[in-house]
């Protein structure tokens, strides 16, 4: 199970139900023996700390936190976050397939109806306040772009490679990231459908998931062309595990902005704040400051990153290979890529393979001749706003926006 978000997630609450179940009994002096009578009586243990974990109402089982398969081929296993295991696209086009694409629920999934689901638009940023349904957004005018949604924790497996002291939350690797084609409506035109005012300053879409996941943006945001109300991702009817009926698409934000399942979307003439801006994506640590009522400065844009299409720490057999990767960056496209075969010794470009878009990613390759051997292969990219990935980047407790240069271990046979 991830330690992410240990203060208020529920599954974290269920993993650690166990622990705190015999803590608790200690506390109340119900003996051992006592206990587990009361619990073979059905009292459940979730039940006991007082862990709301409601059935699901589509009758599958509590446990299932993902609805989707997630082979242990496909995913690294987190519990409700799955990771994305890059071998599987070296043998792939540009998108993302939906049935590979990672999920990051800060609770689990929840089954919603589309004929029932409503989008509440409110609040003082607004003149006509109102509900939209299903039929309407998808009857909008809608568009399609390719974009990546990455989890602002991507990579946080290394601030303890590189500090000896780990980050709180899921230690991913670098697979909490996908490229896909969204479809759906400008945030804008059903903003304006309900009136929006000129003195609307921050937005707020929140999920209808049990923790109701709501990270505010800053109107000049919302209404950018390319953020979205999306229902479609590569083609298909949004998955459940992806926000189905509709998600937010803010492209190069942090993932935790891109709200899956949202109900109602807050408009306001005054700065917004939730959990998810000020006490977590937000940066803590030794080199940034409290900004009041955040604990540090709030996440927005991803940085530029890279990782290859291997297995992570795994074999592959000697000869002569592509050797293949992806780099991204949430400010723009990449104009560069290099790659170290030698720990960073020296460094040859690779090369660039279209389409190269902005917000997405772009693929890239070199020639390799695997002699047997273990190597930890490097990938440095820039973007076309001048940003290179750095040797390392300063800690910070949540571990987020590990950008910097990673060595990606694998042994040749
Ligand atoms: N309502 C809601 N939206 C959410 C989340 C969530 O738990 N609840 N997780 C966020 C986070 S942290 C990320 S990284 C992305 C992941 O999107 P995906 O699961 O479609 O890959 O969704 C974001 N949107
Ligand atoms: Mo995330």
């Amino acid at each position: 199970m991830p330690d992410e978000m240990l203060m208020d997630e529920h599954v974290y609450e269920a993993a650690r139900a166990d622990e705190r179940l015999w803590t608790r009994a200690k506390t109340l002096g119900i003996s051992r023996r006592r206990l587990l009578e009361l619990l073979a009586a059905g009292a459940g243990a979730a039940a006991f700390v007082g862990v709301r974990r409601p059935p699901r109402a589509d009758g599958a089982p509590a446990t299932d936190l993902i609805v989707k398969p997630t082979p242990p081929e496909f995913f690294n296993d987190f519990g409700s976050n799955k990771e994305m295991r890059w071998e599987n696209m070296y043998a792939r086009g540009y998108l993302v397939p939906n049935e590979l694409f990672f999920v990051r629920d800060h609770s689990r999934t929840p089954r919603l109806d589309a004929s029932t689901w409503r989008l509440r638009v409110e609040g003082s940023g607004v003149s006509r306040p109102r509900e939209f349904t299903y039929d309407e957004i998808v009857g909008m005018p809608s568009i399609s772009v390719t974009k990546f949604i990455e989890c602002a924790g991507n990579g946080r497996s290394f601030y303890e490679a590189a500090y000896g002291r780990r980050a709180e939350g899921g230690q991913w690797h670098l697979g909490a990231i996908g490229v896909a084609e969204w479809t759906g409506v400008p945030l804008r035109e059903v903003l304006d459908r309900a009136g929006l005012k000129p003195s609307a300053r921050d937005v707020m879409p929140e999920g209808l998931d049990e923790l109701r996941v709501r990270r505010p943006m800053p109107i000049a945001k919302a209404l950018a062309q390319d953020t979205l109300l999306v229902y479609a991702m590569n083609g298909q009817t949004l998955p459940p595990d992806h926000g189905f009926p509709v998600r937010v698409l803010m492209p190069g934000w942090i993932g935790v902005a891109n709200t899956k399942w949202v109900g109602r979307i807050e408009v306001s003439e005054q700065p917004l704040y939730s959990a998810w801006n000020t006490n977590t994506y937000v940066l803590i640590g030794p080199d940034y400051k409290p900004e009041p009522p955040a604990l540090g400065p709030a996440l927005t844009f991803q940085a530029v990153k890279s990782a290859f299409e291997l297995p992570w720490d795994g074999e592959i057999v000697a000869g002569r290979r592509l050797l293949k990767g992806r780099s991204w960056s949430g400010y723009g496209k990449i104009a560069k890529v290099e790659v170290s075969l030698d720990r960073g010794v020296t460094w040859q470009p690779a090369r660039m393979r279209e389409p190269n878009l902005a917000q997405a990613w772009v693929r890239w390759d070199v020639d390799w001749d695997a002699r047997p051997g273990s190597y930890s292969l490097r990938a440095r990219a820039t973007d076309d706003k001048g940003h290179t990935q750095p040797a390392g980047v300063p800690f910070n407790q949540q571990g987020y926006l590990y950008w910097a240069v990673v060595g990606h271990p694998v042994t040749v046979r």
